[in-house]
């Protein structure tokens, strides 16, 4: 749909970051070279019937080579801020504290580029890449992990603090735990209820003690965390649906806006949850570590969900494309269904609206954190037409129309201070493989070639403020 607002850049803060997003395993591929070690997405790719075609992270986009092309195409799309994942078992290929060198070269490399360029990079230290080591020895349903994981961090801030300010510690822990513990949609594939819950804790356990650790090298950083946030609407009217509608929203917005933020589960979450999980992986003192401040809450905003706990409807928010369990421990009963809105090429309703009204409720909500938006895109089945152009005019129109909402909360006074649109590549999309588009620049898997696609063409008009009237 189009909006009324009259979009423009000059509406936006002066030093607003206008930027792309991407994470390692997705774009980088070589996934032998370098000494890069397994993670449990090599070994979840690698197993027959996890990912549509058998697609794998190997060569993936080839960033790990084209790095030098990518950061050329951003520049000339004019972006001011680049978001990227490091690969963990590219710096500690067995989860442990053997350093492989080759790997922080690389992003020292990466980062040296993008700064040549003129582009603010920000680094995501965990995106889901967990060094099969690690998982052989418990995974994040281990407590060990976080701290594994504060000390990974610690090693490459360390290296590249000196040259990145901006720090976001986990991607999205709702996903990593229940999409890879409890639903197998991701890896490490497992279908445990009670591991997912122990696995989210974990990943909030090791955000707050990476934090502490990155806080104790430097002062200067400013270290976030990444979440996905859905507005949670109803589908009927009964008590019941009301419920449901607490249950989502509580696992999905609550639980780790309110660990971080305010340093507490929500205890109507904590008690659903009670019925599947056993809540003692949550030890005196936890809630201390994981509300350490943090400098900025980044937003990942895609769709809205509409619940019933009729027991009609898709037990999966996102249409997962194999046989997968409940990704919602505790709350299996509730159902997912349609509110009748156009839908992305993943099946993910089309709501603008939603993430101008997640905004202003977390600056509402959670008062004196500024908010960037990491990841906000859609994918789309596009097509090269014959004059070598790539006209993706839905995706064109959900990327105006979100940034029109991210215009209203700044109208708002949300304390918005970025955007960073997924993806800057097309690239290998988890259990969708290269099936799924997301790209406001078109890559060609056979040759590897770049296309700014028309979306990508409006972007770097918009930020370069040529679309203001
Ligand atoms: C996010 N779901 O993933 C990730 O951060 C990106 O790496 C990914 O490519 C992007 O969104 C698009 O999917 C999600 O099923 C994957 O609810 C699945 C879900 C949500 C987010």
């Amino acid at each position: 749909g189009s909006t009324r607002t009259n979009l423009r850049v000059g509406a936006f803060p002066a030093d607003f970051a206008w930027g792309a997003a991407t994470s390692a395993y997705q774009i980088e591929g070589a996934a032998d070279e370098g000494g890069r070690g397994r993670s449990i997405w090599d070994t979840f790719a690698h197993t027959p019937g996890r990912v549509v075609d058998g697609g794998t992270g190997d060569v993936a986009v080839d960033s790990y080579h084209r790095y030098p092309e990518d950061v050329e195409v951003m520049k000339r799309l004019g972006l001011t801020d680049y978001r990227f994942s490091v690969s963990w078992p590219r710096i500690q290929p067995d989860g442990d504290t053997k350093l492989n060198n080759a790997g922080l070269d690389y992003y020292r490399r990466l980062v040296d580029t993008l700064r040549d360029a003129g582009i603010t990079p920000w680094i995501t230290l965990y995106h889901w890449d967990l060094p099969q080591a690690l998982e052989d020895a418990g995974g994040w349903p281990h407590r060990d992990t976080a701290h594994r994981f504060a000390d990974f961090a610690q090693v490459v801030h360390d290296a590249l603090g000196d040259r990145v300010q901006e720090w976001i510690t986990v991607n999205e822990p709702w996903c990593a735990a229940f999409l890879g513990y409890a639903s197998g949609e991701h890896a490490p594939g497992r279908r445990d209820p009670a591991a997912s819950v122990a696995a989210a804790h974990h990943l909030m356990l090791g955000h707050g003690l990476a934090v502490r650790a990155m806080r104790a090298q430097r002062s200067d950083s400013r270290i976030g965390v990444g979440l996905n946030f859905y507005p949670v609407h109803q589908a009927g009217d009964s008590e019941a649906d009301a419920d449901a509608v607490r249950r989502i929203d509580g696992m999905q917005n609550r639980f780790f806006t309110d660990a971080v933020l305010r340093g507490e589960y929500p205890a109507d979450v904590l008690d659903d949850l009670s019925a599947v999980a056993d809540l003692s992986v949550i030890r005196p003192g936890d809630l201390d570590v994981i509300g350490s401040p943090v400098d900025t809450l980044c937003v990942n905003y895609y769709s809205r969900f509409t619940v019933t706990a009729a027991g009609s409807g898709s037990t999966s928010a996102s249409a997962a494309p194999t046989d997968v369990d409940s990704a919602w421990p505790g709350n299996s009963h509730i159902g997912f269904v349609g509110s009748g809105l156009p839908v992305t090429g993943m099946n993910w309703e089309i709501d603008p609206g939603g993430l101008r009204d997640i905004l202003v409720r977390l600056s509402r909500d959670y008062p004196g954190v500024p908010l960037v938006v990491t990841e906000n895109g859609s994918a789309f089945d596009d097509v090269v037409s014959e004059d070598g152009a790539v006209h993706d005019p839905e995706r064109l129109a959900y990327l105006r129309d979100h940034l029109a909402a991210c215009q209203e909360a700044v109208e708002a006074d949300v304390p918005l201070r970025g955007y960073f649109t997924w993806s800057l590549l097309d690239n290998f999309e988890w259990a969708w493989g290269y099936t799924k588009r997301f790209g406001i620049v078109h890559v060609d898997y056979d040759t590897q070639r770049r296309t700014v696609k028309d979306s990508g063409r409006w972007y770097a008009d918009f930020v370069s403020g040529r679309l203001d009237g």
